[in-house]
């Protein structure tokens, strides 16, 4: 069907229903700013879409299926780390609309301008958010960013591993204890390719809050890490979904909830009614983040980002999302629509006793050269 005739479809559905997934945000032609957008009624939408994600982390059906409904065409692209996202933006990458930093990138990117601003009340499934999620620290108001999913950062394992049978790792020893890593480390181990995660949980092993500046901690950290590091086998944050399942690439990873609880619904088996990949986190402690959809300053296409973004907030859009990322959605009103696997996987949603036990990562500011440093020190050491 042509872009036009779908425009017109959803103008008179809009008027219909007061909006559909995506109809909410209608944008006032005096208002829109969007490049080469087709006019019509209340409804402008560019032609594209550039949106930039974390790799494995989002249901590519429901892309299709905006791109389908609304004739816009997404031009999809993923990033590793935050630090990735941002050094893409600062090098001047224009041409990105809609973008996910996490919690403390949010704040970054605000202080440097690269996030253009919002108002929720032009995103009516914004009332679908849980209000815990909203108004966070990094972003009051949420005057940049809406929330997209959360998750915590801790150990995944093996549970076929023998050692692991009767030691399951329950401490970031596991990570970076050469005593420990000597027993598997032949069965492959992966650690986060990210430069806030990695330090974080050897900051949270020696004791240290994972956001300190202080630098004699951080070289602690950066010397526990740089003795672990030989029994690493990968730097991996990006396909490791994938290559964590091809047998015997890696029994045991620093790894993001929802990942591993992919992998452990890959694996599972009718049989033994279990999967082979589990995940633990560790007695210390772990981060918690927040992963947020915003729109950068240099978009040329807000309302369709605009627009988008509300899609993504749709009750059964964030289901079907949290139902392929196996990520916990912020999204109140997608709960009854998420398979019940997930709702109940306290992997997933922890318990209390858990929760308490997770910190956010906060932006570092200009001691963020530390961070850098740190990075250098272990990315360049063979
Ligand atoms: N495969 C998707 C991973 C998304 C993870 N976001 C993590 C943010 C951690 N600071």
């Amino acid at each position: 069907m042509k872009k036009l005739t779908w425009i017109l479809l959803l103008v008179l559905l809009m008027a219909a229903c007061g909006g559909g997934p995506g109809g909410g945000p209608s944008s006032d032609s005096e208002a829109s700013s969007d490049a080469g957008a087709e006019s019509s009624g209340e409804v402008q939408l560019a032609d594209e879409l550039s949106v930039y994600n974390w790799s494995e982390y989002i249901d590519e059906e429901k892309l299709a299926e905006y791109e389908e409904t609304y004739g816009v065409d997404i031009i999809y692209d993923t990033f590793a780390s935050n630090e990735d996202l941002l050094a893409k933006l600062q090098a001047g990458a224009e041409g990105y609309d809609v973008i996910f930093p996490s919690d403390y990138m949010v704040a970054n990117m605000i202080d440097l301008g690269l996030l253009a601003e919002i108002d929720t009340a032009d995103i009516p499934n914004f009332a679908n958010i849980d209000p815990q999620f909203a108004n966070a620290p990094f972003d009051p108001g949420n005057a940049h960013c809406v929330p997209y999913q959360w998750g915590t950062t801790g150990i995944g394992y093996q549970a076929s591993n023998e050692f692991f049978q009767e030691n399951p790792p329950d401490s970031w020893a596991y990570l970076f204890d050469p005593a420990l890593l000597e027993k598997y480390a032949d069965d492959g181990v992966n650690v986060l390719n990210d430069p806030r995660e990695l330090p974080g949980a050897a900051l949270i092993y020696l004791g240290y809050d994972p956001n300190t500046t202080n630098p004699d901690e951080l070289n602690e950290a950066r010397d526990l890490i740089l003795t672990a590091k030989p029994y690493w086998k990968t730097f991996n944050s990006e396909d490791y979904d994938d290559s964590l399942l091809i047998p015997g690439e890696v029994t045991l990873t620093q790894g993001w909830s929802g990942d591993v609880a992919n992998a452990y619904w890959s694996t599972y088996d009718d049989e033994t009614e279990d999967g082979d990949w589990y995940y633990s986190i560790p007695q210390e402690g772990a981060v918690k983040w927040l992963d947020n959809i915003c729109i950068t300053a240099s978009s040329e296409r807000y309302d369709t980002a605009l627009h988008f973004m509300n899609y993504l907030l749709d009750a059964e859009v964030g289901a079907a999302i949290t139902n392929f990322t196996y990520y916990a959605s912020p999204n109140l009103a997608a709960q009854e629509f998420i398979l019940d696997e997930i709702l109940q996987d306290e992997s997933i949603f922890p318990p209390d006793e858990v929760q308490d036990k997770l910190v956010w990562l906060t932006q570092v500011g200009e001691d963020s050269f530390l961070y850098d440093e740190l990075w250098t020190a272990v990315k360049s050491s063979q």
